[in-house]
């Protein structure tokens, strides 16, 4: 009976970590397909759009183009993007300076206070570059890019704190 215990103990021991880093997706009190963080509801669209194009399919919903405020947040995007596309494609987030060179906005308005720029980056490349990207890699840091370009997105609603 003693042994018994003691190898049952082993085999509990024994058991994966949990994968307690990852952010999991939860539908909250959102709509089918999008998922919730903080109260945020937030949806992948795999369909590649230009830049402009993605944030017209955003607002037909009532959203925008992903807004991205901390690490936390950041992170739980990172997780959204890889349930649908494990290698974590380039796909466009809400940030541009379309409007001014060098003065980065969201689309829906909020202050860009946080950035998770890759290195190197934004380098406006060819005077051209006004749309961003999360980039492929270990972590989906941003890059600026040609708003042409199709890509994946995010939308997100606009139920942000100021
Ligand atoms: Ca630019
Ligand atoms: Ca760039």
């Amino acid at each position: 009976m003693l042994l018994l215990l003691f190898l049952s103990a082993l085999a509990l021991g024994s058991l994966p970590p949990s994968h307690g880093q990852q952010p999991q997706l939860q539908t909250g009190n959102c709509d089918t397909s999008w998922f919730d963080y903080h109260g945020r509801c937030y949806k992948y669209v795999a369909t590649p759009m230009t830049w402009a194009d993605a944030e017209l399919h955003c607002v037909s919903v009532g959203t925008n183009l992903v807004s991205i405020h901390n690490l936390g947040e950041q992170k739980f995007i990172e997780t959204l993007i890889r349930n649908f596309d494990p290698a974590g494609g380039w796909t466009w987030i809400g940030l541009s300076d379309i409007h001014k060179e060098g003065h980065w906005m969201w689309s829906d308005g909020s202050a860009a206070k946080f950035s998770y720029w890759l290195g190197g980056q934004p380098d406006n490349a060819g005077s051209n570059e006004h749309c961003v990207h999360q980039h492929n890699g270990e972590e989906l840091k941003w890059n600026d890019l040609p708003c042409s370009r199709p890509l994946a997105f995010v939308c997100a609603s606009r139920n942000i704190c100021p």
